[in-house]
């Protein structure tokens, strides 16, 4: 974050000694018991531009989240109100032909997020998908039909399939299916990690069409030795070296003869864009997006785990047991990240969003997911934790499909208020209060999110 450039400054802000040294801000703000001391208070206020009315109820520490993270630029209004610009710069926006404005992360290779309040639409649209590309991109084709799928490795029959016997082959099927990136959360990791700082936006939900990977590895024939897949794509390396893969990650036989793991050749009933894999993309959904291979060429069928880029090491794979956050680690005896864990998105309003004096309830919105299991309660919080309102989650549209929440909370007054929302999976777990189990290269932060409101 750049520093603020107003000239000279009277004192250094608070927003500023939390970013140099955030435990000595804590220390300075909260006192040793605890006890925002009232001096804080006016300078966390002052800096907020409005009065926290419910700074008793703020754990110890708590440092307002829109001072910890500066609002998007105007122009990306919500529709449950305008932005608010906050005083440090906001995100990078990223704009291309055919998208909405998204959030830069990089651009060599491209990488871009959804502001979480452009994710509102029940089925996620073209212009607001994001983007992870790990290599270059490949040139589009001008005939999509002729584009060849292999099939080889463990098969008793290897196959090479054009996109159009693949349409014509094997029933169609369409479907809802969330894809999010394996890092999404990773900002929240303290200490950072490497990889993009991904806020809670890599996340999507459309509506895929294609045939099932198992229908097309039934007709090849797997081997008993088939224990593994590896998938190849056509984008370039970003070296430009011709015997390197961008990505090539593989995945357990179990979950790519689910019947929601398919070869999609549309997406919301359109050609897929070039930018999103066209003309032939794997959806492997609720496992982290690398699974989910863009232009596919060749699917390896492998009698051992897939030893492609991507793979092994801490290459999206989680400790068994909890390291030391910060700490070195070969990942020798981490795990394969496949199911992704519980998490809420808020759409119906945007992080830093000014609400008309008077208001006195929120109608809030959004989505919940849980990999392969099912988003069973959301709840939202507007007194930073103290208490929870149930929200109500519809039934996803079909497996592996996002649930749409929603659900009406008060206001006591005007002021400055955070909304902190989260969800439980079908198995009882809920998302934590920080992102749990540190890793080198951050996958699988799903702490709770918040989004500051003001009113007035
Ligand atoms: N060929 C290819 N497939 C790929 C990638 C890539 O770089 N190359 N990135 C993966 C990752 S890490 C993610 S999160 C998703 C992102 O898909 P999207 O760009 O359509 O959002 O694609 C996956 N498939
Ligand atoms: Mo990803």
């Amino acid at each position: 974050m750049a520093s603020n450039k107003r000239a000279n400054p009277p004192d250094r802000s608070l927003q500023e000694l939390y970013r140099d040294d955030p435990e000595r801000a804590d220390a300075l703000a909260w006192g040793r018991r605890g006890a925002l001391k009232g001096s804080a208070l006016a300078t966390m206020g002052a800096a907020l531009g409005a009065s926290i009315p419910f700074a008793a109820r703020m754990p110890a520490g708590t440092l307002p989240e829109l001072l910890a993270r500066p609002a998007a630029a105007q122009g990306t209004a919500a529709p449950g109100g305008t932005s608010q610009g906050a005083a440090a710069p906001g995100p990078q926006v990223f704009r291309m032909p055919g998208k909405n404005d998204l959030i830069l992360l990089g651009d060599r290779p491209l990488v871009a997020e959804t502001p979480e309040h452009q994710l509102d639409e029940p089925v996620t649209s073209a212009k607001n998908f994001f983007i992870r590309n790990n290599g270059q991109m490949p040139e589009p084709v001008t005939d999509p039909d002729s584009w060849t799928l292999t099939i080889d490795g463990e098969v008793n029959t290897p196959l090479s399939l054009k996109v159009g016997e693949l349409r014509s082959r094997f029933p169609n099927v369409t479907l809802q299916l969330q894809m999010e990136c394996g890092g999404n959360g990773r900002g929240a990791y303290a200490p950072q990690t490497r990889g993009n700082q991904w806020g809670n936006g890599a996340i999507s939900n459309a509506e895929w069409t294609g045939v099932r990977l198992r229908d097309v590895l039934n007709a090849a024939g797997l081997k008993p030795s088939a224990i593994y897949t590896g998938h190849f794509g056509a984008d370039p390396h970003l070296s430009g070296a011709t015997d390197r893969q961008a990505i090539n990650r593989g995945m357990r036989i179990a979950k790519a003869m689910d019947e929601d793991t398919i070869l999609a050749f549309r997406m919301n009933g359109e050609a897929i864009p070039h930018i999103h894999g066209a003309p032939l993309r794997l959806i492997t959904p609720g496992w982290p997006g690398s699974f989910s291979q863009k232009w596919l060429t060749r699917i390896w069928i492998r009698n051992q785990v897939h030893d492609g880029a991507g793979m092994g090491g801490t290459s999206y794979r989680v400790p068994v047991k909890p390291i030391v956050p910060g700490s070195n680690n070969n990942g020798a005896d981490f795990a394969e990240l496949e199911s992704m864990p519980v998490r809420a998105i808020l759409s119906s309003h945007a992080h830093g969003s000014r609400l008309p004096a008077g208001t006195r309830s929120l109608d809030l919105r959004g989505a919940a997911w849980a990999g392969d299991l099912t988003a069973r309660a959301v709840h939202a919080s507007v007194d930073f934790g103290a208490t929870w309102t149930e929200m109500q989650v519809a039934a996803p549209a079909n497996r592996h499909a996002w649930q749409r929440w929603q659900g009406r909370i008060a206001l006591p007054s005007d002021g400055y208020f955070e909304v902190w929302y989260r969800a439980t999976d079908s198995e009882g777990r809920m998302q934590p209060h920080a992102a749990a189990n540190w890793n080198p290269q951050g996958y699988s932060a799903n702490a709770i999110n918040r989004a500051a409101i003001l009113v007035g």
